[in-house]
Order: structure tokens, then C-alpha cells, then sequence
């Protein structure tokens, strides 16, 4: 059952597609409410023992109860346990005993403290007015999907988007790609796409390319895609000031920046220098914004990420407190890059310092902040989808729910640490559960040095994320799987991905036509096996699969507990084994060049061919494994826009 209820007059976000009557207040029940000085302050009762579920791209475990989060989009790479603030607002939150989920609709910022000033309260502060959603059923499953329902279908990536990505922040020019092609191609591991990062344009200016790195892009692009790899560029928010630069100038002419108070337009410096912030408020703005993505689609590319969305700012005409650290970490070619993503961000006072058009009214920005970057992606969704007329791969660091509809997300710059594969792993869930089914964090870690053992690891966690990346910092250790030397099983784990991927496929669009998640914590798939309820180190996976992996340094035996009757699937040499277990505890051991997950006993998956490019797969091509007898496929041709809902039942 869904109520919505309505504090004051509230900014539209397009979170929430359902169309429904304001109930009345009384129905809110547990949940109380008073305005402290301009402040709503929510309260809600907790239990002993209590489980929390959802505040999606936050840091800490699977439970949320404990801890105190703020949404307030973030661009901050230090990511350690007490950060409150991540890129995303996932303000979707799910009271497990209580069998009763919230959705707090507002673009501004929110402050959930789960029992942390009061272990048995739960305080929610928002900064504004807002719509409220009040979620309640018989399960907790029952809760998310009424509420993934409510929100509306995740977008669907074209079927190449669910190979292997390669990307390095530091790949400069052609020749470094058909390195990173090369060294795949000829150690015979899989590779589907490579990531341009911001060395691609010249000097960092949007909807440009380099032509000294890039002599021919639009041939280089087709000469590639021949061999089966796609690019897939990146796109940063903030626009170079500089006469000449045609999305500087037209933004200019047609009054599509931000404006500060006095009324012209906004410095702020990101990696060109001082830029103006695209006014993303306005659909003009993002049409406009979406529309200019052609220049690069113009010349074969089917993909982009969407960076520096929050909108990140290094500093502004407001703040230069950082101005002489960025420009001498600039100056001589960032030799310590950690020091320069430490500074404090200044970008909190810049966001009171600016003003977006919202339907003719100039609001300032901290009040709609954390819609910025979703309607950035929504945007380019929306344009993408016409210009190409097909699916496309999309995903952005900055998100506000709503833009799951339009784009993935990836995780943002996550470190090179057994602790940052732990949190790749909770993180999924709660992530699904507020609509991010396209989702993944840079595998292997963004800033430090990834050994190889972690890389191994993370990627046998990254077998089952829609999003299966690699991506590092420019300075770093080289982290392409060719750089390691153990490369038989590099080529184990990517080859277990694309054999997984007809099914990955499958279980995608079956969970976004049925509002479903992918990833569902132990105690919501049983709610009734007490052992279930603290578990956080082992996940559901679509309808079939538990999968539990390796998430410590040195570990190669770990306890697993089974629900239910399960076969241990192990992958090795390239060959699947499996073996029966009973419901209950268990120890298992997993070798690196070894990965293992479970099917639940009267189940069965879809495999496919060994190949090493989604090119290559062939998705009527596929064999049973697991002991049960039959398996109902989601197919289509993996790029036209239609959705069907018809499925194809696979037996032995
Ligand atoms: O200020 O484009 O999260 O993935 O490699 C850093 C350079 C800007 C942050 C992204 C990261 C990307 C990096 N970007």
C-alpha cells in the first residue's frame, strides 16, 4: 500500500511516476514530524535487534541501522566509514521490522541518523519541503517492489554494455587504446570496451576531441568496433570559459548557465579552469546539453559516462581557498594527486552561492543540489535515445532517484583495498533496492596500487555486477588484468562473465519488468531463518543464485551459510563442477585462479559459449547447469528499444 503525503509546497524532482491523491497526515502513524526553524524533523521509533534497508550509494554495511548518513551529493574520493556524504541521493529507506518503507522526495538535503544520537529513534532532517511516500506490505521484498513500481523501470543497456570494460584514467591518445586492445587481444582475455577519460578533448573541453591524439576519431572508432571494442567517453558538467568554445558561446547567447546573485553567470573551476555550470534545471538546458552528445555519436560512439555531475568544484569566484593548491598541483603535473582530492571540498559554500531557473523562478542551488547530476543524465538519456533511436550505455557518478530510469551508476573513486571491495559488495543491494540496476563500482580501486590477488578477487565479485569495470587513477600501478602475471586467471574469471552473460541478461530485464532487484540481502529472501538476519557477507542473486565470495586478503577458505539446499558451482581451467551441499553451515575453499557461487538445489541458469566478446554470443545458444530442470529466458536482439515480455522456457 503507498501513501503520499505532502509538507508545504515542494520541488518536482520526477522521482516518483505513480499519480496519486495526498492522504491525510494521521496516516502517517509511527513516522512523527514537527518543523524546527525552517527544518522538518522526522522521528520514528526503533527496535531492539533492528534491521535497516536501503539508503542506497552509502558507506558502511548492508544494515544501515547505527550510523548517520547525509544526502548532499558529494565529490569526495576519501572513502572511509564515517564519510557521510557520498555522489548520490538515494533517500529510500526501508524499516525491516516494521515491515513499512519511506521515500523523503526532495531535491535538497536530508539527514538520516539511524539510532546513532539515539539508539532508539531514528531522526530524518530535511532542509526542505518535500513529498512523502509510506510504503507498507507484507514483506520487506513486498516494500521494495511496490517501491521500484512507483519510481518506474530501470533503464536497459544494450547487451555489449553487460561485457568487460577497461578504463584508466591516463590513456591519452590512439595509441594508448590499441595498447590496452593489444594486450587483451593477444593474452586471449575478453574485452568489450574501453573508457576515454578526460585526456580524450583538448584541453578537457566538452564535446571536443584532441585530433593531435585522435588524427581520424570517426575512422579509428569503426576500425575498432570492427574488432569488437567500443569507446565509451566521458563527459564532465562544467563548460570552459573561452571565446571559440561553441557550447560556451551558444550557452551564453541563450542564458543556459547558472547565475550568481548578482545575475551573471557563475566561475567555477573544474579540469579546464573556470567554467559555467549548465543549468540542468531547465529541460531546455538538458535538451540542449543532450543534443550536443552527437558530435561524438556522430562518429559511431554508443556510449558515456557522466562525471563531475554533483557538480564537483575544485574552486569558484566565491571560494579560492584551494585556487593556488589546484593550480600548482596543475603546474607540475599532479605528482601527489591524493593531496589535491584531500582538500576539503569547497563546493558546500559555492552551492549557496548560485542559482538555477525553476519553471522562471531563480532558487538557490542548495536547495535543489542533489537533482543536479540526475538531470544531467536524464538529459543526455532522453537525446541519446532519439539521436540513436537504439539503447546506448549510460552511466553517471551523480544521481537523484528518478535517474535510475535514464542511466547507470558507478560507485565514484573508490580505493585499491580489500575494505573498498567489502563496500563494492554491500553497496549493491541497497543500491538496487532505490532503483540502480545498472550499477558497479571501478574494480580493482580507483586511487592506490591493486595487487594482484585483490584485482582476482574483486573481479570474481564483478562477475555478477551489471556494470563489470576496471578503472584507475592516472599515476597508479597499471590495473589492465594483462599487466599481472597469474593471467590464467584473469582469463578464468572473465571467461565465467561471459559465459554468465545470457543469464545476467535475462535476469536484468526480468527484474526491471517485474520491479525487481538483482542482489536481495539473505534475511529479506528468507525473512524467517533467523540466520539469515545479520549475513552480510554473502547476497541472492536473481532468482537462482547465493553468491558468497572472497573478500579478505589471503583468504582462500571462508564459512558459508546455506538456506536452503544448494550446488556449489565452482569455475576452474575454464570448466564448471558442482557439488551438492544441505541446507546449513559450511566451510568452503576457493582458489584464486577459482570461482565459486551456489545455485539453490531445484534451480537451474543459462550458460553460454566460452567467447571473448559479447559479439560473439549467441543468445539461443545456451545449456542448463544446475540440478533443476528447466529455465524461463528473457530475449531479445540486446539493442532495440522495444521490450518484450515474452519468455522462452529452456529445458534439459
Ligand atoms: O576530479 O576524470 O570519478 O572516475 O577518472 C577527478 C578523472 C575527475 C573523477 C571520476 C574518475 C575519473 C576522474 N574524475
Amino acid at each position: 500500500m503507498v501513501y503520499k503525503f505532502q509538507f508545504g509546497h515542494p520541488f518536482l524532482t520526477d522521482a516518483v511516476i505513480l499519480d496519486k491523491n495526498i492522504d491525510n497526515l494521521q496516516l502517517l502513524t509511527n513516522l512523527k514530524y514537527q518543523t524546527i526553524n525552517d527544518e522538518i524533523v522526522f522521528e520514528y521509533p526503533l527496535n531492539n535487534n533492528q534491521i535497516v534497508y536501503g539508503l542506497g550509494e552509502t558507506m558502511r554495511g548492508i544494515n544501515k541501522y547505527g550510523h548517520r548518513y547525509v544526502f548532499y551529493n558529494t565529490d569526495n574520493g576519501n572513502h572511509v566509514d564515517c564519510m557521510e556524504s557520498l555522489y548520490g541521493a538515494h533517500n529510500f529507506i526501508i524499516f525491516d521490522n516494521q515491515k513499512e518503507g519511506y521515500f523523503f522526495d526532495t531535491p535538497g538535503k536530508i539527514i538520516f541518523d539511524i539510532g546513532k544520537a539515539n539508539k532508539n529513534k531514528a531522526i530524518i532532517t530535511s532542509n526542505n519541503n518535500l513529498y512523502l511516500y509510506k510504503i507498507t506490505g507484507e514483506s520487506t521484498k513486498d516494500i521494495i517492489n511496490q517501491f521500484l513500481e512507483i519510481i518506474g523501470q530501470s533503464y536497459i543497456p544494450p547487451l555489449w554494455a553487460f561485457g568487460f570494460g577497461q578504463s584508466r584514467w591516463g590513456y591519452k591518445n590512439q595509441k594508448d587504446i590499441d595498447e590496452v586492445i593489444k594486450g587483451y587481444q593477444e593474452n586471449n582475455l575478453p574485452l568489450d570496451y574501453i573508457c576515454m577519460d578526460i585526456d580524450y578533448m583538448d584541453r578537457y573541453i566538452d564535446f571536443t576531441i584532441d585530433e593531435n591524439k585522435f588524427p581520424n576519431f570517426k575512422n579509428y572508432v569503426e576500425q575498432i568496433k570492427n574488432k569488437g571494442i567500443r569507446l565509451v567517453p566521458i563527459i564532465d558538467a562544467g563548460i570552459k570559459i573561452e571565446p571559440g568554445n561553441i557550447t560556451y558561446e551558444e550557452g551564453i547567447k541563450n542564458d543556459y548557465f547558472c547565475h550568481n546573485e548578482k545575475g551573471e553567470f557563475f566561475k567555477a573551476a573544474v579540469w579546464p579552469g573556470l567554467t559555467h555550470l549548465p543549468d540542468f534545471s531547465q529541460i531546455e538546458v538538458q535538451k540542449w546539453f543532450g543534443n550536443k552528445y552527437q558530435c561524438l555519436t556522430d562518429c559511431g560512439i554508443e556510449g558515456f559516462w557522466n562525471d563531475m555531475n554533483e557538480p564537483a568544484i575544485f574552486y569558484s569566484e566565491y571560494n579560492k581557498q584551494n585556487k593556488a593548491q589546484v593550480q600548482h598541483a596543475f603546474a607540475i603535473g599532479f605528482p601527489n594527486l591524493s593531496r589535491l582530492f584531500k582538500i576539503n571540498p569547497p563546493a558546500y559554500l559555492d552551492y549557496e552561492k548560485f542559482y538555477q531557473n525553476v519553471d522562471g523562478e531563480m532558487v538557490k542551488h542548495s536547495l535543489i543540489h542533489n537533482l543536479y547530476g540526475a538531470n544531467m543524465t536524464k538529459g543526455a538519456s532522453i537525446q541519446l535515445k532519439e539521436i540513436l533511436n537504439k539503447r546506448f550505455l549510460l552511466f553517471s557518478r551523480s544521481s537523484y532517484i528518478g535517474s535510475h530510469r535514464y542511466g547507470g551508476i558507478w560507485l565514484g573513486d573508490n580505493h585499491s583495498s580489500w575494505k573498498m571491495l567489502r563496500q563494492n559488495f554491500y553497496q549493491m543491494s541497497n543500491v538496487n533496492m532505490c532503483g540502480y540496476l545498472f550499477s558497479g563500482a571501478d574494480l580493482g580501486g580507483f586511487s592506490l596500487n591493486c595487487s594482484e590477488s585483490l584485482l582476482i578477487r574483486w573481479l570474481s565479485f564483478g562477475v555478477f555486477t551489471p556494470l563489470m569495470r576496471n578503472h584507475t587513477m592516472i599515476k597508479t600501478r597499471r590495473q589492465e588484468c594483462y599487466q599481472y602475471k597469474n593471467i590464467d586467471a584473469f582469463k578464468n574469471v572473465l571467461s565465467l562473465r561471459y559465459r554468465l552473460i545470457p543469464y545476467l541478461y535475462s535476469e536484468y530485464v526480468k527484474a526491471v519488468i517485474n520491479h525487481n532487484v538483482l542482489f536481495t540481502p539473505l534475511h529479506v529472501q528468507y525473512p524467517n531463518d533467523e540466520k539469515c538476519r545479520n549475513i552480510e557477507d554473502q547476497l541472492m542473486f536473481g532468482d537462482e543464485l547465493m553468491i558468497a565470495p572472497i573478500m579478505h586478503k589471503n583468504q582462500k577458505r571462508r564459512r558459508v551459510y546455506l538456506p536452503e539446499d544448494m550446488d556449489l558451482v565452482s569455475y576452474k581451467n575454464q570448466q564448471f563442477t558442482l557439488i551438492s551441499y544441505l541446507k546449513g553451515e559450511h566451510t568452503i575453499d576457493v582458489d584464486i585462479d577459482e570461482v565459486c557461487f551456489f545455485i539453490k538445489n531445484n534451480k537451474c541458469i543459462i550458460i553460454g559459449k566460452d567467447v571473448n566478446n559479447t559479439k560473439d554470443i549467441d543468445l539461443n545458444d545456451v545449456s542448463l547447469l544446475g540440478n533443476g530442470q528447466q529455465y524461463y529466458q528473457y530475449l531479445d536482439d540486446g539493442v532495440s528499444l522495444n521490450i518484450n515480455d515474452e519468455l522462452i522456457l529452456r529445458t534439459k
